[in-house]
């Protein structure tokens, strides 16, 4: 995967390709980056890039000559490739799209500052407009970050085999079982016994299970969107089946029997 960054302040990406996953894929060349200044591609003296919208208004627009130089250049360097313009009035990223656009063979990702781009660049040079969510940035290249991080780690031989990409929270739809780490016990809280009991076929079970009741728990949406598998039912019914067992047996001893041991 080949990603190209255009904006007008390239120092930004300095320390992203420098650490951790994103640094290991550049030096064993899983991916490539570049970072090209729109500021290279403006005409005059000042090599302006923004200037003041049509009929009036504050703010100012990224004007359309640099942004249009720029991505010819950057289609130049890596000619499979698709455009992405990081804006708010794009489709929401996820996982999914995530995935979709792993399976290209460059990206380049437009970073605009000011209140925007002029639209003929929309019309004209964009395959995609993608928002990493519905919050107002001061620009771009935060969420073009955003986008080359969750894509590198899709690409074959970015992650490790020990952290594989499938393995992850929203690759089958579920968040993250539980994680524990040593010491065993942890201000008076221990791990729990399934994890050290070296079952593997029990550790499986009780992280598949963690994970349906924690997405359950806490992100309901997505098993809404999402169909179940026998599997998941069946685990879902037996809570079901566990929760009655619950209830019935508390009607038989009243609504108020027990407070006294009632635990928080
Ligand atoms: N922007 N997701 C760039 C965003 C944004 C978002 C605001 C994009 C400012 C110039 N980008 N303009 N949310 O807030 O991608």
């Amino acid at each position: 995967m080949n990603f190209v960054v255009l904006t007008i302040f390239p120092e930004m990406f300095n320390p992203f390709w420098e650490f951790g996953i994103i640094r290991r894929a550049l030096l064993r060349k899983k991916i490539s980056a570049l970072t090209l200044n729109i500021r290279d591609f403006a005409k005059g003296k000042h090599r302006i890039t923004d200037d003041r919208p049509y009929g009036g208004g504050c703010g100012m627009v990224m004007k359309p000559e640099p942004l249009a130089g720029a991505i010819r250049a950057a289609k130049k360097k890596v000619p499979e490739s698709k455009t992405i313009l990081l804006t708010p009035q794009g489709r929401t990223f996820n996982q999914n799209v995530a995935r979709e656009l792993a399976s290209f063979d460059g990206l380049i990702l437009i970073s605009g500052r000011y209140e925007g781009v002029d639209e003929r660049i929309c019309h004209d040079y964009i395959d995609y407009e993608i928002s990493i969510g519905d919050y107002v940035l001061t620009g771009g290249e935060l969420a073009a970050m955003v986008v080359i991080d969750a894509v590198a780690r899709l690409i074959p031989g970015v992650l490790g085999s020990s952290d594989s990409a499938e393995k992850d929270s929203f690759s089958c739809g579920l968040i993250e079982h539980a994680q524990f780490t040593r010491p065993r016990t942890f201000e008076g809280e221990d791990v729990p016994e399934v994890l050290v009991s070296g079952n593997h076929g029990e550790i499986e079970k009780w992280r598949f299970e963690t994970s349906l009741i924690r997405t359950f728990l806490k992100r309901q949406d997505l098993l809404k969107n999402r169909s179940l598998s026998s599997q998941e039912i069946e685990i879902l019914k037996k809570w079901c089946r566990d929760i009655e067992k619950i209830i019935n047996s508390g009607g038989k001893r009243g609504r108020f029997s027990k407070v006294s041991n009632n635990h928080h």
